[in-house]
C-alpha cells in the first residue's frame, strides 16, 4: 500500500503524465469531447497538489511533535497571484511538468495561463503578506498566514472611455484546486448582545452574550518552501451561516427570515474592501476584522491547549503580528478570551497578550489610520469596548508621569478621541497592546517616532524598530524572469536563489562585455513578451523596441502619478519644437498601470486623463515614432510577472515623507530596470546599495519639503519656469478633453487652488532634468546604461523578503527554523 501511494506520486514526467491524465478522467470527467483548458489547468493543478499533501502533513507533524513555536501572520489581505507556476518552482518539478505536457500535446504556459490571480489584497501591503509567507516556508519557520477568503477580491479594472469601471472579481467561479476545505476547523464568531456579570471562582466576571453568530470556517493553501521540505499553510476563514450547521430556524418555520439571515452572515466574507489609504468606517468592515481576529485566535489558542502548558508560556509558543492595524482587535480578544474564559487576572492577561502580538504600520497618511466610531463599536463589540475602556484607562494613569503639566499629550496618545461622535484610534491600541511597533523602512520608520508617535516613543522607546521590506526574488526574479535568471546563474551559479546576499557576485560581471550583451538581449525579449501580452490582453500596439518607462502601483496623488503626465507633456512639447532636451531621444513607451480605489474621485480622474493624453499624442504624426503612452488595464501580479522584467526605467517618484516603503522599486531594481525615483520610503536605502550614481534621484527630501511647506506657492513655481507654464496650459486648454469640457477642473483646483499638497511643481523641473538624463544615457550609452542595470540587480540582495523575515524572527518574533524531514513512511497525523 506505501508503496503504491509513493509510485503514484512519483516525479518522473512519466508519473505527472499518467496523473494528469487520470485527474482528467476522474476528477475532472473530461472525454474527447468534453474537455477544456479550464479542466486541463484544474487537474495539472491537482496533480501538483498530490505532490505537497504528504510534505505537508509532515510539516505540520514535525512542528507539533517538536512543540515548535510558531508565527501568526494576521492580514486582512494576501495578494498571491497565482500559484501554479510558484508551486511547481519551489517544487523543483518544473523540468518533468513541461516534459509530461509537451508528451500530452500540451504547453506548460497554455495550461498555468488559465489559472486566475488570487486577488486577495490592494497592494503593497497585501504583496508584501504574501512575499513573507514564501520566504517563512523556505527559512523552515513554522508559520501560519490568517485571513478571509473573500468570494471577490480586489475588482477587476475595465477601461471604458478612458475611465475606470470595476468589474466584480469571481475568482472562485470555477473552483480552487490549491485550496482544501477543512470542515472541522469552524469557530462561532459573536456581535452585539450584552455583557453581563456572573459570578464564578468567587469573582465578579464578565460574560459577554451576542445577539448574532457567524460561523467561520477555515480553508487551507499550502505554503511550499523553496529547497527544504517545509509546507506551511494559508488558513483563510469564509462566513458561514449557523443556520448551515442548525436547522432549528428553518423548522421553526421562518424560511425566509431563515435564508435572508444567512445571507447576511455570509455577507461578511463576500468582498474584499478596495481601499488602500481613505478608511471608512463601514460595519460591515469592523466585522470583517473582529471575525478573522476571532477565528484566528481561537484557532491559535487551540493548538496552544493542546500542549497543556501554562498560559504564561503563551508569547514562547505563539508570536502573533498584526498585518497594519486591521487585525488590532485582536488585543481586547486575546485579553477577554484570558480574562473571561480562561479566568486570568488583568495583569497576567495584560503581560501574555503584549508580549504575544507586535504591529507593523504601513502608512505615513493619517487619512489611512483607522478609526472607529465608539458607538458602532460599543453596539458590534460590548465587551471589547469595556476592555480597551480599562486598557486606556490604566496606560494613562502611567503615561501622566512622562508629560508633566501637559495634559493636552494626554489626548493624543488616549485609544479614545474625544470628538463627536467618539472614535477608536486602532493605531494607538495597537502600541500599547503589543510589544513591538515597526515601519517597512528605515526613513519611513524614523519618521513614525518623530511625526506620527513621538509621545509614545518617548514612552516606548524600545518598542520602535524598523524591518525594511524586501520581495521574494523567487517569484520576482526565478520565475518571472527566467532567461535572467539562467543567465545569473551561468555567471555565479544558483545560491542566490536561497540566499540574495550572493547576487553580489554578480558585480564581477558588471563590466563584462559578453555578460552585458547577454543582458541586453534578454530585456529585449522580455519587451518582446511583454508587447505581445499586451497586445493579446488588451489589443495595444506597443514597439517592443523603444525604451519602456513604467510606474506601476496603486493610483494615489502622493504616488504623483500626475507628476509622471506633466513630464510627458514637457516631452510632448519639447519634440514638436524640436527642442533640445528631446534631441536624441530614442522612441520612448510610457506605460502606466494601477486600480484607483473606486470612491477615489481624483485617482479615477488621473486615470482619465492619462488615457486623455495617450489619445492624442500616440496619433500625433509629428511624434507617434517617439513617443508613446499606454495605460495597461486591470494591474494585478501576473500583470506585474511580465512587464517588471520588461522595463527599462522604474518610477519611484512619491512626495518624500509620503511613501513607507515601495516594494515595487525592489522588483525592477533586481530584473535590471533602473531608478527614477525620489529620496522616499525604501528607494534612500537602495540609493544606499546601488550607489547614487547609478540611479536617478531627483527631488525634495523629506526635511527640505517640511521646511518648504510653510512658503510653498504652486502657482509662482509654475510662473516662474515657461516651459512647465506652458505644459499647464495645454494641459488645461481642453487641448485632451475636446469634447468633455473642463472635466479635469478638479486636478486644477487640487493643483493650485488647494495648494499642491503633493508638491508636484516644487519637484517638476528637477524630475523633468533627471529624465532627460536617463534618456540620454540611454540613447548615447547602451553599454554603461546596461553596466549600471546590472549594478542595480547585483546591488539588490538586501531587498529580499528572506532577509526581511529572518529579522523579523530574530528581533521581534525570538523564533527558530524547524527543518522538516524528507518525507518518510510513518503515518501522518493533523
Ligand atoms: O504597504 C503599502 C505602502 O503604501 C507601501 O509603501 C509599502 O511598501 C507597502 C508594504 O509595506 N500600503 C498598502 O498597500 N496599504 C494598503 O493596501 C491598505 C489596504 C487597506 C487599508 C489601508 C491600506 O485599509
Amino acid at each position: 500500500m506505501k508503496d503504491q501511494i509513493k509510485t503514484r506520486y512519483g516525479h518522473t514526467a512519466k508519473d505527472i503524465a499518467q496523473d494528469f491524465a487520470e485527474h482528467l478522467k476522474y476528477s475532472q470527467d473530461a472525454d474527447m469531447y468534453h474537455t477544456t483548458q479550464e479542466g486541463r489547468y484544474t487537474a495539472l493543478a491537482l496533480t501538483v497538489r498530490d505532490r505537497i499533501i504528504h510534505q505537508w502533513n509532515l510539516s505540520r507533524k514535525t512542528q507539533r511533535q517538536q512543540s515548535a513555536k510558531r508565527v501568526y501572520y494576521l492580514s486582512l489581505e494576501f495578494l498571491m497571484g497565482r500559484a501554479m507556476t510558484n508551486n511547481v518552482i519551489n517544487l523543483g518539478l518544473e523540468g518533468p511538468v513541461r516534459e509530461a505536457l509537451a508528451s500530452l500535446g500540451y504547453t506548460y504556459e497554455e495550461l498555468s495561463e488559465m489559472e486566475p490571480d488570487a486577488g486577495l489584497g490592494n497592494g503593497g501591503l497585501g504583496r508584501l503578506a504574501a512575499c513573507f509567507l514564501d520566504s517563512l516556508a523556505t527559512l523552515e519557520i513554522p508559520a501560519y498566514g490568517y485571513g478571509i477568503r473573500y468570494n471577490y477580491g480586489i475588482f477587476r479594472q475595465q477601461i471604458k472611455n478612458g475611465w475606470q469601471a470595476e468589474q466584480p472579481d469571481n475568482w472562485l467561479r470555477d473552483g480552487n484546486p490549491w485550496e482544501v476545505l477543512r470542515p472541522d476547523v469552524v469557530y462561532p464568531v459573536q456581535f452585539g448582545g450584552e455583557v453581563r456579570v456572573i459570578r464564578e471562582r468567587g469573582k465578579d466576571q464578565f460574560k459577554w452574550i451576542g445577539s448574532e453568530t457567524v460561523h467561520g470556517i477555515a480553508y487551507d493553501t499550502p505554503i511550499i518552501g523553496y529547497g527544504c521540505k517545509t509546507v506551511n499553510t494559508l488558513r483563510l476563514w469564509s462566513a458561514k451561516s449557523p443556520d448551515e450547521f442548525d436547522f432549528h430556524e428553518f423548522n421553526d418555520g421562518d424560511y425566509t427570515e431563515a435564508v435572508r439571515s444567512k445571507i447576511s452572515a455570509e455577507n461578511l466574507s463576500q468582498v474584499l474592501y478596495p481601499n488602500d489609504t481613505q478608511y471608512m468606517g463601514k460595519e460591515l468592515r469592523l466585522k470583517q476584522q473582529y471575525f478573522f481576529v476571532a477565528c484566528s485566535l481561537a484557532d491559535i489558542i487551540r493548538r496552544f491547549k493542546r500542549e497543556n502548558k501554562s498560559w504564561s508560556l503563551l508569547p514562547d509558543f505563539a508570536a502573533i503580528q498584526l498585518n497594519d492595524t486591521h487585525p488590532s482587535l485582536a488585543v481586547p480578544e486575546l485579553m477577554r478570551i484570558l480574562l473571561d474564559e480562561e479566568l486570568l487576572d488583568w495583569d497576567s492577561a495584560w503581560d501574555i497578550t503584549t508580549r504575544t502580538l507586535a504591529y507593523t504600520n504601513h502608512t505615513l497618511m493619517p487619512e489611512a489610520l483607522e478609526k472607529w466610531s465608539l458607538p458602532m463599536l460599543a453596539k458590534i463589540l460590548p465587551r471589547h469596548m469595556q476592555i480597551m475602556y480599562e486598557i486606556n484607562h490604566r496606560f494613562l494613569q502611567q503615561a501622566v508621569s512622562y508629560f508633566p503639566l501637559q495634559p493636552q499629550m494626554l489626548g493624543k496618545i488616549s485609544i479614545i478621541e474625544e470628538s463627536n461622535p467618539k472614535q477608536v484610534r486602532m493605531a494607538n491600541l495597537a502600541i500599547i497592546g503589543s510589544h513591538s511597533t515597526n515601519g517597512v523602512a528605515a526613513l519611513h520608520s524614523e519618521l513614525l517616532k518623530k511625526q506620527m508617535f513621538p509621545q509614545f516613543n518617548l514612552i516606548f522607546p524600545d518598542r520602535f524598530n524598523n524591518k525594511t521590506n524586501g520581495i521574494t526574488q523567487r517569484r520576482w526574479l526565478l520565475a518571472s524572469n527566467p532567461k535572467l535568471a539562467d543567465l545569473i546563474k551561468s555567471a555565479i551559479g544558483d545560491a542566490w536563489i536561497t540566499d540574495f546576499s550572493k547576487i553580489s557576485d554578480l558585480k564581477a560581471f558588471a563590466a563584462d562585455k559578453n555578460f552585458l550583451l547577454d543582458f541586453k538581449a534578454i530585456k529585449e525579449e522580455n519587451k518582446v513578451r511583454c508587447a505581445a501580452f499586451l497586445k493579446t490582453e488588451s489589443g495595444m500596439i506597443i514597439n517592443p523596441h523603444s525604451f519602456f518607462d513604467v510606474q506601476v502601483k496603486r493610483i494615489h496623488e502622493y504616488k504623483r502619478q500626475l507628476l509622471n503626465a506633466l513630464n510627458i507633456l514637457l516631452i510632448y512639447n519639447d519634440l514638436k519644437n524640436d527642442g533640445e532636451a528631446t534631441k536624441n531621444m530614442e522612441s520612448t513607451t510610457f506605460l502606466f498601470g494601477g486600480k484607483a480605489a473606486p470612491g477615489y474621485v481624483n485617482a479615477k480622474l488621473i486615470i482619465k486623463l492619462i488615457n486623455n493624453i495617450a489619445k492624442v499624442i500616440n496619433v500625433d504624426p509629428v511624434t507617434r515614432d517617439r513617443l508613446a503612452i499606454h495605460f495597461m488595464p486591470n494591474y494585478r501580479v501576473s500583470m506585474a510577472e511580465i512587464v517588471i522584467p520588461a522595463t527599462n526605467l522604474s518610477q519611484q517618484i512619491s512626495t518624500a515623507g509620503t511613501e513607507a516603503s515601495g516594494t515595487g522599486n525592489m522588483k525592477f531594481m533586481c530584473n535590471g530596470a533602473l531608478t527614477i525615483g525620489t529620496m522616499d520610503g525604501a528607494n534612500v536605502e537602495i540609493a544606499e546599495e546601488a550607489g547614487k550614481e547609478n540611479m536617478f534621484i531627483f527631488g525634495h527630501t523629506e526635511e527640505q519639503i517640511a521646511k518648504l511647506s510653510h512658503t510653498y506657492d504652486p502657482f509662482s513655481v509654475v510662473m516662474a519656469d515657461d516651459e512647465i507654464k506652458k505644459a499647464i496650459d495645454l494641459l488645461f486648454s481642453g487641448y485632451f478633453n475636446v469634447n468633455e469640457p473642463n472635466i479635469f477642473e478638479p486636478l486644477r483646483r487640487s493643483l493650485f487652488e488647494e495648494g499642491d499638497r503633493y508638491y508636484h511643481f516644487a519637484d517638476l523641473r528637477m524630475y523633468s532634468d533627471a529624465h532627460r538624463k536617463a534618456r540620454e544615457l540611454y540613447a548615447k550609452d547602451s553599454t554603461e546604461w546596461n553596466h549600471r542595470a546590472v549594478l542595480n540587480v547585483a546591488s539588490s540582495g538586501k531587498f529580499s523578503s528572506d532577509r526581511t523575515i529572518a529579522e523579523y524572527a530574530k528581533d521581534i518574533w525570538n523564533i527558530q527554523a524547524c527543518p522538516v524531514a524528507k518525507d518518510t513512511d510513518e503515518d501522518t497525523a493533523l
